[in-house]
C-alpha cells in the first residue's frame, strides 16, 4: 500500500465548527464591551482570513475609527481571542459540535490498517483537544502521530507551512500522504506542500474554487448517509475508505 498517512484539517473538515466559532467571537466581543457583531455574511467574508487573531485584526482594519482607537483595539486582540477560545471550547465540550459524516469511521479504519494520522490546522491547539476529546475520549490525541496547529506555522494557510511541518514530523514524502480539507485556503496550503488533497466542502466554503483538488466529495460518506451515485461510480464504494483512498492515490501516481 502506497498510503503512509492521512493528514486532516480541523475546522470544516473534521467537524462543521465555524458557526460555533462565529458565536464565540460575538460572545467575546460582548464580554469586552465592543459593539461588534459578526453576522453570517460578514463572517463568511472574514473566514477568508485564516486564524482567529488575524481575522479580528483584518476586521479592525475595516473599522472607521481614529489611528489611536485602531491601535488600542489591536492591543486587545490576544485577550479578546483568548476569551473567544474559552467560549468556543465550552460549546464544543457541551457536545454541540458533532464530527462530520464518516470521520470517526475513517479514523478507526486507519488505525486498524496502521495508517498514521496527522492534523494540520490553523485553529488553536486547545480547540482540537476539546473537539477530539469530546468525541474520541480522553486518549483522543494519542491517535495522531503529529498535530500541527495554530501559531506553530510562521505563515498560516494558504501558505503550506503547517503541512510541511507535519510531513517533516511524520518523516514521510508527500507522495505517500493524503490531505483532507474543506476550504480554498486549505486546499492551496495542501497543494503547496505537494499533497494529494481530498476536499469535502463545508456550508461556509461551498461556493469556493476547488478545481485544484484531486477529489471533491460532499462528505466522507457513512452507512446512514452514503455518497451520491457519481461518487459511488468513481470510487466503486458508497463511502470513502482506506482502500478507495489508496486506489485514488495510486491512479494519480501512475499518470
Ligand atoms: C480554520 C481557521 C481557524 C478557525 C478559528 O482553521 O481559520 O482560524 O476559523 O479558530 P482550519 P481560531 O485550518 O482548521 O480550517 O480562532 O482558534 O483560529
Ligand atoms: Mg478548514
Amino acid at each position: 500500500m502506497t498510503l503512509g498517512a492521512l493528514i486532516f484539517d480541523v475546522d470544516g473538515t473534521l467537524a462543521d465548527t465555524e458557526e460555533a466559532h462565529r458565536l464565540a467571537f460575538n460572545e467575546a466581543f460582548r464580554q469586552f464591551g465592543l459593539d461588534w457583531n459578526w453576522s453570517r455574511p460578514t463572517y463568511a467574508r472574514l473566514l477568508l482570513t485564516t486564524g482567529g487573531k488575524e481575522r479580528i485584526a483584518a476586521y479592525i482594519e475595516t473599522l472607521d475609527v481614529s489611528t489611536a482607537e485602531r491601535a488600542d483595539f489591536k492591543r486587545r486582540i490576544d485577550a479578546i481571542h483568548a476569551a473567544k477560545t474559552e467560549h468556543y471550547m465550552r460549546t464544543v465540550l457541551a457536545g454541540e459540535v458533532p464530527l462530520r459524516d464518516g470521520v470517526l469511521r475513517l479514523l478507526d479504519e486507519a488505525a486498524q490498517m496502521r495508517i498514521r494520522l496527522g492534523i494540520a490546522t490553523t485553529t488553536t491547539f486547545a480547540n482540537i483537544e476539546a473537539l477530539l476529546g469530546t468525541h474520541l475520549g480522553p486518549d483522543a490525541l494519542d491517535r495522531f502521530a503529529v498535530i500541527g496547529a495554530g501559531d506553530q506555522a510562521k505563515r498560516k494557510k494558504p501558505a503550506p507551512d503547517i503541512y510541511e511541518y507535519v510531513l517533516r514530523e511524520l518523516d514521510l514524502p508527500p507522495e505517500e500522504c493524503v490531505a483532507f480539507e474543506d476550504s480554498a485556503n486549505g486546499l492551496m496550503a495542501a497543494k503547496g506542500a505537494r499533497l494529494f488533497t481530498i476536499v469535502t466542502p463545508s456550508y461556509w466554503s461551498s461556493a469556493e474554487d476547488f478545481s485544484a483538488a484531486d477529489l471533491v466529495l460532499p462528505s466522507l460518506g457513512s452507512a446512514e448517509r452514503p455518497l451520491p451515485p457519481a461518487a459511488v461510480e468513481l470510487l466503486g464504494a458508497s463511502v470513502l475508505g482506506i482502500r478507495e483512498i489508496d486506489r485514488q492515490l495510486n491512479a494519480v501516481r501512475e499518470t
